[in-house]
């Protein structure tokens, strides 16, 4: 007997993998910015960059837009459902304190609510933040215990902020991220190639576009079922790169949670976006290890036990990589 019936027919299986959502097109951008309302206070946002902007160029720092945190999708318009992820903006914020110790001025575009640079340390936190204070003959004092630590981050925090490096600009729906990010880019775009964009947000893939957003609470369903039926929404890195700000530097992340694809995905957004670096990191090992993905190279940053026994953070590692990308950069274009 020659024949095996129980050998799959592979070659007449039914494709299952999906082909790639593409990079936004002008005409994507165009429908997409005109059949949704920008934040109403972007016109305000947009001043306040123009006037950080200016600050910079008289300091000569470079500027990095740090996008930190998760974007939510409201199903509602007066809003009482919305998807969420995962994201506290922990990469962004630490990631910001690393940029501004190394001289860089930082735009923070971050989930309103999430972590922020400084702050982060005494927020957020299973000790609440009473817990780093004692009564001391009827005043309020820093517990001595960590008094240390909090002097070294209050004076990080202070330098920040008296030198004018530090921009918050918050963000909580997609929409808004997205309105807000194209107006920062287009207008860091001054600043040439001493612009970085490190865009660590978690934005969604999918949304409700406002034409189809009900306007009040979505009411229990007959069917006993609620079906959502979101859009993709546009890939609009491709824009950031080729129009938004074409000479700044741009690094993306890619997370996935199957280490078997986050190569060939990193690989791949940078093929089709032509940007300069994707950092690819796992949902799981996330804050021990990443890796650089350029299109003839992947460099894994980990953090070694000791340094992670030490509460080390990987961001402190990966500052300098990026610095160090961003300087040759500069020196080619
Ligand atoms: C990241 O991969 C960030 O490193 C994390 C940080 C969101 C994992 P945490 O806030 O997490 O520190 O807890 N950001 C990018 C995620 C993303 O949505 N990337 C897009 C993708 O993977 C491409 S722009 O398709």
């Amino acid at each position: 007997m020659n024949y095996h019936t129980s050998k799959p027919e592979t070659e007449s299986a039914i494709d299952r993998s999906i082909p790639d959502f593409p990079g936004a097109e002008p005409i994507d951008e165009k429908n997409y910015f005109s059949a949704n309302k920008p934040p109403p206070y972007l016109s305000e946002i947009e001043d306040q960059i123009k006037d950080f902007i200016e600050v910079h160029v008289k300091s000569g720092k470079r500027v990095v837009l740090v996008t930190s945190g998760g974007t939510t999708v409201p199903l509602e318009n007066n809003t009482v459902r919305f998807i969420d992820n995962f994201s506290a903006g922990t990469r962004g914020a630490t990631s910001a304190e690393y940029f501004l110790e190394n001289g860089y001025a930082v735009i923070f575009l971050h989930r309103e609510f999430s972590l922020l640079p400084y702050s982060r340390h005494y927020s957020h936190t299973t000790n609440c933040f009473l817990d780093y204070m004692i009564e001391e003959n009827g005043k309020v004092e820093i517990n001595p215990q960590f008094s240390d630590k909090m002097l070294t981050v209050l004076r990080k925090y202070n330098n920040a902020k008296n030198s004018k490096s530090l921009l918050l600009i918050p963000f909580t729906t997609v929409n808004q991220y997205l309105f807000t990010l194209r107006s920062c880019s287009t207008l860091l775009e001054k600043l040439s190639t001493k612009a970085l964009f490190y865009l660590a947000a978690a934005v969604s893939d999918f949304f409700l576009p406002m034409s189809r957003l009900p306007q009040h609470k979505i009411q229990s369903q007959a069917t006993g079922k609620l079906v959502v039926d979101l859009e993709q929404v546009p890939k609009f890195l491709s824009r950031l790169v080729d129009d938004w700000a074409p000479r700044a530097m741009i690094v993306s992340f890619k997370l996935e949670t199957d280490d078997n694809i986050l190569i060939s995905k990193a690989k791949g957004a940078l093929e089709k976006y032509q940007h300069q670096l994707v950092i690819g990191n796992l949902l799981q090992t996330r804050k021990r290890e990443v890796v650089f993905v350029t299109l003839d190279n992947e460099d894994w940053i980990r953090l070694s036990d000791d340094q992670a026994e030490k509460a080390m953070e990987i961001e402190e590692l990966i500052i300098p990589k990026v610095i160090e990308q961003h300087d040759s950069w500069i020196n080619r274009n």
